[in-house]
């Protein structure tokens, strides 16, 4: 094969048709499914996504067939079915909960909550005990609208939360996008960085974590908080938000981080309406043709009470759930949520369905 090994796999390749658990492996066995990302999900048909100049068009596809679209469908198969290495210690095929500390006065959903560091620190414990597999610690605000925090402002709110919760066991991420901050949470035992600005909005981010080995999320997003919900729009909200995460795996291995220190994200509600939402959720497994771990952040955004009754966002927990299970249904693997206990108890029916 004469492919560029710096350029990410891009031809996107969505997988329909998903089965799971013993019918994945029959179907896999039969050779009338290909695993999906190493299993234990299983797809049976593809949609291959075309951008003309009229439009998209969008071609349906037997596994079969696909094998036979040529070189750059052959990569893109490779992406979407091979199994995945271990992320951050983690082995693949267990969908894991990641449980947000937001260390800030603002976020939409739990702001003020724990914006001092002991109750902060409590509330990291409460989510360990929980069934939380990392912690994901932030101290900026990226809600829509919500003004930039001075990094300086940022690393103090977060720093000591972040070393006392990883003194004690935890897989500490850090949600920032400042290279400053990274430095200091890195320092202070966080392992993952969790970018929504996927390493593109501080331009010494990219060094931080490439010479720190860390593994990192990519996150998706549209904009800037400040502005990111007036009136967004997309060509196609899943190949555009797909393209851009490719080129950013291409800018990371360009600087040094490997693929396979990297998880990528859609970035629910960062620059989407709710119709984008949902046609990103619907496209979940198409991100797999990435070749990284998929994680989805859903919990309690605005977008469940707009399909709803405009719950707070402390009652939307069932839409939570629904939309976190829709996106396991799809190999995500892992989600972002604020209710560790629900959503674990909800990620160990599913595994008992679907593994
Ligand atoms: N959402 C928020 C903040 N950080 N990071 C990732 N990777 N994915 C997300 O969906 C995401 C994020 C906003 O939610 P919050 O204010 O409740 O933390």
């Amino acid at each position: 094969m004469t492919s560029d090994p710096s350029r990410t796999v891009s031809l996107p390749i969505r997988p329909l048709g998903l089965l799971s658990g013993e019918a994945a492996r029959r179907a896999v066995r039969a050779g009338v499914a290909l695993p999906l990302a190493g299993g234990p999900l299983a797809f049976t048909l593809a949609e291959v996504p075309v951008r003309l100049e009229t439009g998209i068009a969008r071609r349906i596809a037997t596994p079969e067939e696909l094998e036979t679209m040529g070189e750059a469908a052959e990569r893109a198969l490779v992406a979407l079915t091979a199994p995945r290495a271990a992320w951050a210690g983690f082995a693949p095929g267990r969908p894991l909960v990641m449980g947000v500390v937001n260390v800030t006065p603002d976020s939409f959903s739990d702001g003020g909550d724990h914006d001092d560091p002991a109750a902060a620190i409590d509330h990291g414990r409460a989510l360990m005990a929980a069934g939380a597999d990392i912690l994901d610690i932030g101290g900026e605000s990226t809600r829509p609208g919500a003004e930039p925090v001075a990094p300086e402002r940022e690393a103090a709110r977060v720093v000591t939360v972040i070393r006392a919760l990883a003194a004690e066991g935890a897989v500490v991420s850090v949600d920032t996008r400042h290279a400053a901050v990274m430095r200091q949470a890195l320092a202070a035992g966080a392992r993952i960085v969790n970018d929504v600005s996927a390493l593109a909005h501080d331009p010494e981010s990219l060094a931080v974590v490439a010479e720190a080995g860390c593994p990192v999320v990519l996150m998706h997003m549209r904009g800037d908080p400040r502005t990111m919900q007036r009136d967004p729009t997309y060509d196609d909200v899943a190949l555009d938000v797909y393209e851009h995460l490719a080129s950013r795996i291409d800018a990371c291995r360009a600087a040094g981080i490997p693929p396979e220190r990297i998880a990528v994200d859609p970035g629910i509600g960062f620059g989407k309406t709710v119709e984008h939402n949902l046609d990103l959720l619907r496209h979940t497994a198409l991100f797999h043709g990435l070749g990284c771990p998929v994680l989805v952040g859903v919990s309690r955004k605005r977008f469940i009470a707009a399909l709803s009754r405009d719950e707070p966002p402390k009652e939307r927990l069932g839409g939570s759930l629904a939309a976190g299970l829709a996106a396991l249904d799809q190999g995500a693997g892992i989600l972002r949520v604020h209710d560790v206990a629900a959503t674990a108890q909800a990620v160990a029916m599913w595994r008992a369905l679907h593994g």
